[in-house]
């Protein structure tokens, strides 16, 4: 079986020649379900070398300790893996618009396949390899169930406009990966990644350290069917409680490319768990996948300037009501606030890496009413997802902050002080959903 010509997409206009094929590992950090290692694999077939690289940055926007932490221990158990399957691995490091292009010299490479990412920093890497390359860097999208350029051309106005068109793509695109077949014999000299010393010369930020999450692909299986066997039932009715633990707890797989959505997605589908299978599924897929074609479509996606019209004009008609408290980022960054759940959701945060969904709504929301403007509070809200949640940079925590902070993918709500008519929360709807001291009382004092 094939890549799905639709997940495909050529960077650049070079033609193929003979030689390598070199798969850059960005987004998709995994040997298993991987589109994109698979379309490397067939391109090479057995007559043609097939080798691996993914270029390390040290300074990636907003990452710290417990992210490279995470990732690089997820990449070494790729290289393991790459090994048994006779694929050589390559760790580069440095600005990968020259390093990507070296080491296709160096190998002679006839055309390199990559990630497909909505993201800006992404989208300047490929641009420049794509300039640089004498042969043709073709991407992937490994990540969404649906290929995101496929499923729509423009920026979708909601979950509700995305989701037929998803619907209408899902029976062609819910298939089962095809094994990675291994190449026919060893690579020639090739030497394995000094792990410790990675490590030892990495110089990032690391005032944020490692939590306790297993990172790697084997480790997000298992997680995978812990949560089909034991809290997929639960999902429907209580995924809003941050008290039952009902979620699936996989973002953060998902973000490092650990685990496939359409993995999940099979999963989920074949568990016959019924409910709970139709509600993660419109979480996984269209809420999901909304966000890569907001990031895709909107070259603002972590600005006010992304947020629609309607929420624009009334949080600048509220910008001057009086708030009710104000904090500096120092002061939320600290979960130092009046409000007991609020800073317990803060805490879960710094302490774990990770904030239930239902609290990151209010946790945003929060912050907005707190803070001295919008484009302050977007700002806050961003760097300290982007700072503490082992899943922030990724497209799905900015279309949060912008859904929490300025009405996108949402509609006009009653009026009210500093939100305008953006979607208000507060503590006692909280409290009708969940037992709200028992959050508080659950997490890190
Ligand atoms: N991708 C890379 O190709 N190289 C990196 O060094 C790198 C570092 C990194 C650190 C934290 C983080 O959250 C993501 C990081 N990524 C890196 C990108 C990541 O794989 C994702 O592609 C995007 O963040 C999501 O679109």
């Amino acid at each position: 079986m094939r890549t799905n010509t639709m997940r495909i997409h050529c960077l650049n206009k070079a033609a193929m020649a003979d030689g390598t094929i070199l798969y850059w590992m960005s987004r998709e950090q995994r040997i298993h379900d991987n589109w994109g290692l698979l379309h490397a694999r067939e391109l090479a077939g057995e007559d043609r070398q097939l080798a691996v690289a993914f270029c390390l940055v040290d300074d990636y926007p907003g990452a710290t300790l417990r992210h490279y932490d995470f990732m690089l221990r997820g990449l070494e158990e790729v290289e393991r893996g790459l090994m048994e399957l006779h694929i050589p691995f390559f760790l580069l490091k440095g600005d990968p618009v020259l390093a990507i292009p070296a080491l296709a010299a160096e190998l002679n490479a006839g055309a390199v396949i990559t990630d497909f990412d909505p993201l800006r920093v992404k989208q300047a890497w490929q641009q420049g390899v794509a300039e640089t390359l004498p042969v043709p860097l073709i991407e992937v999208d490994g990540h969404n169930v649906i290929p995101a350029r496929l499923v729509s051309d423009k920026q979708e106005y909601a979950a509700r406009t995305i989701r037929p068109k998803i619907h209408r793509l899902s029976q062609e695109f819910l298939e089962e990966f095809p094994p990675l077949a291994p190449m026919p014999g060893p690579p020639a000299q090739h030497s394995v990644t000094a792990w410790a010393t990675v490590r030892r010369d990495l110089i990032v930020d690391d005032s944020v350290g490692p939590v306790g999450l297993e990172p790697g692909e084997a480790a997000a299986h298992i997680a995978l069917d812990t949560f089909v066997q034991s809290r997929l039932h639960r999902y429907s009715d209580r995924r809003n409680d941050p008290v039952a633990d009902a979620t699936s707890r996989l973002s953060a797989y998902f973000h490092f490319g650990q685990l496939a959505p359409l993995r999940a997605a099979l999963a989920v589908a074949a568990s016959g768990k019924g409910e709970g299978q139709a509600a993660y599924l419109e979480e996984l897929v269209v809420r999901r996948e909304l966000s890569d074609n907001f990031c895709l479509h909107n070259p603002h996606y972590d600005s006010l300037d992304g947020a629609p019209e309607w929420a624009r004009k009334t949080l600048d008609e509220h910008r001057d009501d009086p708030r009710p408290y104000l904090y500096s980022i120092e002061e939320f960054e600290a979960a130092r606030t009046h409000s007991a759940l609020w800073n317990a959701a803060q805490r879960q945060m710094l302490e774990t890496g990770y904030m239930h969904g239902y609290l990151r709504m209010f946790w945003a929301k929060k912050i907005l009413e707190w803070s001295a403007s919008p484009e302050e509070a977007l700002a806050t809200v961003i760097r300290l997802n982007d700072r503490y949640q082992l899943d922030g940079r990724d497209p799905n925590g900015y279309v949060g902050a912008l859904w929490s902070v300025a009405g996108l993918h949402d509609r006009p709500w009653k009026t009210r002080p500093v939100y305008g008519s953006v979607r208000y929360m507060n503590e006692n709807g909280c409290r009708r959903k969940f037992k709200v001291d028992d959050y508080i009382a659950s997490q890190p004092g």
